[in-house]
């Protein structure tokens, strides 16, 4: 087998993710009333038509892996998979200790496909990338490694890897998450800089030499970011791919990226999903998001006899019955049932919620299964909220699976 084989990292904890992250990786941490993180990289790959995938695991991922196996199977057609990889297959007794620590334990998979590029993508972002494209940019350049990148905020520079580029695109310089004081802007334009996207296209062989190479490397913490990229770009043929360049047709042209890495990021991105004027659309048939669909009803909406459901500016799940409530600015997801008099606002539910009658809620993610008792208040005095459950700096209210509050 020769060509393209893609290797998306899903191994990530997600920590700042917590509570949605207790039970689960933050791959499969649900997303968008229907989503999981990982479908967006997978679209980028599936309907970009590269089909020969890897998915690297590590722990928590037990509903990570149910999901790809219902969601992204492909079976009988042997050139083409998208097949996860659970970390107890690592060569070493030790978990991975970095991005590239996680590639060289299963260097054997690339060394099996024989391929002539690697695409390495994280899993852990919302956005769309025709990755076609980007291995098309790499074949031309026939640079060792392609970085994707996006133009970010000076002051978000302490995240990401720091790029600075030629005019040819190439990367004559790199810094894994510097101080934004340090951090290199762009030229020309002082508010911004070049991030990393944690997304590379290897040339195979480059690839596997450079692994071996810093599996023997004990002062290396075995990861793309703080050791990989640094070496390599001084050689010069370490190339760059904007994101603003990728075309998708009915996609808009400013490029969408959003990392979900915190509470706040991640609420913030579902509000983009339902802004007026929506940067990520759901509903672009030439980029379709597929998913696994559970097999549930339409979402209901009733009437009682004093209460009228009124929704507004809301995505609402398949199977969830909503009688006589008001849902504004909101993402509920699958089976999310709403007694009479419930009002929800600014608020994110994962799925198969039960809000009792009368109850009100702001701001609020709701994780799966929460159920709430009638005539419960959460998001207005966030000081009680506190005592309970968790609150992000600007104050959602997070409640975790499985979670029974007010009985
Ligand atoms: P980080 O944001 O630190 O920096 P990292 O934690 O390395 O990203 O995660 C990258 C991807 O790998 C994620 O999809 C994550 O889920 C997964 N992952 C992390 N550890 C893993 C492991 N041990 N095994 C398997 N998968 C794992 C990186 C780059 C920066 C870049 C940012 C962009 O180092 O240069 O700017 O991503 O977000
Ligand atoms: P999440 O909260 O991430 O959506 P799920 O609700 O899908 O996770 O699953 C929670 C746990 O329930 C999983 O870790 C798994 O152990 C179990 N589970 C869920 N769906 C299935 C299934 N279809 N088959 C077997 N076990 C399942």
């Amino acid at each position: 087998m020769s060509g393209i084989l893609a290797m998306i990292l899903a191994g990530g904890e997600g920590s700042r993710l917590y509570p949605l992250t207790s039970t689960r990786t933050k791959p499969a941490v649900p997303f968008g009333g229907n989503y999981r993180l990982v479908d967006f990289a997978l679209n980028n790959f599936v309907n970009a038509d590269l089909m020969k995938i890897y998915v690297l695991t590590q722990f928590k991922s037990q509903s990570l892996n149910i999901h790809l196996r219902k969601a992204w199977r492909l079976s009988g057609i042997s050139n083409r998979f998208i097949e996860p990889i659970p970390a107890q297959q690592r060569v070493n007794k030790n978990w991975y200790s970095g991005t590239a620590d996680a590639i060289y334990q299963n260097a054997r998979f690339i060394e099996k496909s024989a391929p002539d590029h690697v695409c390495i993508f994280g899993s852990d972002h919302i956005y769309k990338m025709d990755v076609q494209q980007m291995v098309e940019f790499h074949k031309e350049k026939q640079g060792s490694l392609t970085v994707a990148a996006i133009r970010v905020l000076k002051s978000e520079a302490y995240h990401f890897g720091i790029i600075e580029i030629d005019e040819e695109g190439r990367m004559i310089g790199f810094e894994e998450k510097p101080k934004v004081e340090d951090a290199k802007t762009i030229p020309g334009d002082p508010e911004h800089v070049l991030a990393s996207m944690g997304n590379y296209i290897f040339k195979s062989d480059v690839l596997l030499k450079e692994l071996y190479e810093d599996a023997k490397d004990e002062d290396s913490s075995h990861d793309f970011g703080k050791d990989i990229i640094g070496k390599l770009y001084p050689k010069g043929d370490v190339f760059i791919y904007k994101l603003s360049d990728n075309y998708i047709e009915g996609e808009p042209k400013t490029a969408y990226w959003r990392d979900v890495g915190t509470i706040d990021s991640y609420w913030d991105a579902h509000m983009d999903l339902i802004a007026d004027d929506t940067p990520f659309s759901l509903y672009n048939k030439k980029w379709p998001l597929h998913t696994y669909h559970p097999p549930l009803p339409p979402a209901t909406f009733r009437d009682t006899s004093d209460t009228v459901s009124d929704v507004s500016k809301s995505l609402i799940g398949a199977g969830s019955y909503i009688n006589g409530a008001k849902i504004e600015n909101s993402i509920l997801g699958f089976r999310s049932h709403l007694c009479k008099g419930v009002v929800v606002k600014d608020s994110v539910f994962l799925g198969n919620a039960k809000i009792g009658a009368g109850s009100r809620l702001y701001k609020v993610i709701l994780d799966k299964n929460v159920e709430i008792a009638p005539g419960t208040v959460i998001g207005e005095n966030l000081e009680e909220d506190r005592k309970h459950f968790t609150v992000s700096d600007n104050g959602v209210v997070v409640i975790a699976k499985n979670t029974r509050v007010g009985f």
